[in-house]
């Protein structure tokens, strides 16, 4: 990449918080950590892997003889549900709370580690009534409560691959994932409630099985959740949750399976093409999350109440509401609907309310928070919370910085975390007891873990510099290959640099070696021959106390290859104003250099997302390059592109 002087400056970001000395004292995991994977990286997995009860315990770590198909601890067996339930029964722990379940409509729900243990035998027992054997797909559509993490568990302990579908999927998108999956069986819902209202899911089910391809699903399993009364019915196909699993024993005894065997495959949507199909197996994974769960978020089983707030249908609610925190015998809340419901301080309400002590979100949440003001977290206590994550895009320093102030109370570690479906569970992210915390930098690589930065010719780059993120070893978590296309999975990530992981990230590493997210690199910009980062501008443009939210992407333009073109959402209802949008373009010029000035600035109301949270830079570069859109399937509300091409009357 081809390193602009004006912009050697970027990310100079000069505040430091240390960690709090009790935390640093009392954290699991220390600095010693980092020494001894570095010295034996495999025997510190080996060493992770003993966190988990094993039927078999493997005696060998890693097999990589066929690169890049690793097989991790291969001649291990164990149950991933009987690590997750049921021994902390055995082990004394079964009051203790595992899920704290809030509804949106404010319906709660406890279920302590032995009403899982019961709940899961009872769903594992019904689905091998339901002829579900080892190795068969079991598709979950599914709202964010209790049955769901349910049913996964239940699945694993059969040992019958699960692939969740995101509830706010079309009946086509399913369709698709159950072809592609296989899936002879359906979980679902009748519907869930979100913004307020009751919303229907199996409607969606219905439809997807009248699609070619799905003829194979022969049941439907339906949770009774919203109780409406209109709904279709198959009789010889569908079933009532209740009914079924109800009548069930409480006993099931889990069977081991072994190391390698399918976990669950998630479906990543990605720019073109169709979903791929990441398949993730049991030993390695559940290794991984349960130790990063463990470090990262510095579990106390005894003490903590941790919260991750994202859908169980995305990675981040498979390893960090499901796998990761089960494994550690943790207390956590599920919490089923939106920020907003029924008024914007919800999230607050619900961390005073079970004294959340570790909170996991992502950066769009946050900036959402901002944008809402800074009066309504204020209004709830928040003292409880002692750590802080982020996960999913990368997190500017101001929205970092106003995360630990305004719900931290400038006392938590704000741990920005940075992984991704493919990788299972965290992989570069601050430790919060040892790291001191740059603000909008995820960091360093976790103990165990390579990664580092590499140029077009895959050489490393010196600290300063800029590239690619690429990992460079083998880890425990890693997705074994795209279901059903292994050459797929050899050409999307490992064809790019020889014998190196291609995550597909831009990122620089800075003087110290920190590694900073740059974002995809289908979105970094060529301005007049010098490489710009999105986020480096969006930061920019957030540091300014007048700006919420920002979206930059690079147009084609005569002059410049591409000209900056940058989506504004102002803060608290700042009137828009000609002279504000010239105040905010000289503001990024002077923060990174006048090649980073935007050519354009719009201010608007809303940014397309994806219904994870993640900016669709790709449509605003549609808009700004006066295309018609492309692909909107993965959009949360598409009539937000509507307002933002309303805007643009002569967008040419
Ligand atoms: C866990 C998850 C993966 C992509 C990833 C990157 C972005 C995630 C980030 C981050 C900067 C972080 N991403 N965490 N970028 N800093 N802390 O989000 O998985 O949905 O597969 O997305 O998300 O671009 O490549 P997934």
């Amino acid at each position: 990449m081809t390193e602009s002087p004006s912009l050697s400056n970027l990310l100079k970001e000069e505040r430091r918080f240390a960690p709090p000395a009790e935390l640093a004292a009392n954290a699991n995991v220390t600095a010693t950590a980092y020494e001894q994977a570095k010295a034996d990286r495999l025997g510190f997995w080996a060493a992770q892997a003993r966190r988990l009860t094993w039927g078999t315990e493997p005696t060998e770590t890693l097999d990589w003889s066929n690169p890049p198909f690793a097989k991790w601890f291969k001649d291990g067996k164990l149950n991933v549900a009987y690590n997750c339930v049921d021994r902390h029964v055995e082990a004394g722990h079964g009051d203790r709370v595992a899920i704290n379940f809030e509804g949106e409509p404010g319906d709660t729900r406890t279920l302590t580690y032995a009403d899982l243990q019961r709940e899961v035998s009872q769903a594992a027992n019904a689905l091998t009534e339901l002829g579900v054997q080892a190795g068969d797909r079991v598709a979950v559509y599914m709202p964010m409560i209790p049955e769901t993490v349910v049913a996964m568990l239940a699945c694993a302990r059969i040992g019958a691959p699960h692939s969740v579908v995101f509830g706010g999927f079309s009946a086509d998108a399913l369709a698709t994932r159950i072809e592609d999956a296989d899936a002879r069986v359906v979980i679902t819902a009748d519907g869930g409630y979100r913004k307020g209202a009751a919303s229907a899911l199996k409607p969606a089910v219905d439809e997807a099985l009248t699609r070619p391809g799905t003829e194979k699903v022969r049941n439907v399993l339906v949770v009774k959740r919203t109780g409406q009364e209109d709904i279709a019915w198959h009789e010889e196909r569908d079933l009532w949750w209740h009914d079924v699993v109800g009548r069930q024993s409480e006993q099931h005894t889990p069977q081991d399976f072994d190391a390698e065997h399918p976990l669950f495959i998630l479906y990543t949507s990605g720019t073109t093409g169709k979903p791929k199909g990441i398949l993730h197996t049991t030993g390695g994974y559940l290794t991984q999350v349960a130790y990063t769960s463990h470090a990262v978020f510095d579990l106390k089983p005894e003490t903590d109440v941790f919260w991750c707030t994202a859908d169980v249908g995305w990675v981040t609610g498979h390893s960090y509401i499901v796998y990761g925190p089960l494994a550690n015998g943790a207390t956590e809340v599920l919490y089923e609907g939106t920020p907003d419901s029924p008024h914007k301080g919800r999230w607050w309400e619900i961390v005073q309310k079970y004294g959340v002590t570790v909170l996991y979100t992502a950066p769009t949440a946050i900036r959402a928070s901002m944008k809402w003001g800074d009066d309504i977290p204020a209004k709830f206590d928040l003292s409880s919370l002692r750590i802080l994550g982020s996960v999913g895009e990368p997190i500017n320093p101001e929205a970092w910085v106003w995360y630990r102030h305004h719900i931290g109370g400038d006392r938590t570690p704000v741990v920005d975390t940075w992984w991704q479906t493919e990788t299972g569970g965290m992989m570069i992210s601050p430790l919060p007891g040892v790291t001191e915390a740059k603000p909008g930098s995820a960091q360093v690589p976790l103990p165990g873990i390579e990664a580092t930065v590499v140029d077009d010719e895959a050489n490393e780059v010196a600290d300063g510099a800029g590239g690619y993120l690429v990992l460079t070893e083998p880890w425990p978590s890693m997705l074994r290959t795209i279901w059903g296309d292994d050459q797929r999975f050899l050409d999307t990530y490992w064809s790019r640099f020889e014998n190196k992981y291609f995550a597909g990230d831009g990122a620089k590493k800075d003087d110290d070696g920190d590694v900073w997210l740059l974002g995809r690199v289908d979105d970094v910009m060529l301005v007049s021959g010098h490489n710009i980062s999105t986020t480096e501008v969006e930061s920019a443009l957030v540091s300014h106390p007048k700006v919420a939210e920002a979206a930059v992407v690079g147009a084609t333009d005569p002059q410049t290859t591409q000209a900056i073109c940058a989506f504004v959402i102002l803060r608290g209802g700042t009137a828009e104003d000609g002279e504000l949008v010239e105040e905010l373009r000289a503001h990024v010029a002077k923060q990174l250099g006048p090649i980073a000035k935007p050519k354009r600035i719009l201010p608007v109301a809303e940014l397309p997302k994806t219904r994870s949270g993640k900016i669709m830079r790709r449509l605003l570069r549609d808009v700004a390059e006066n295309r018609t859109l492309g692909d909107t399937q993965t959009l949360t509300d598409a009539s937000v592109m509507e307002l933002i091409q309303s805007k643009l009357p002569s967008a040419a």
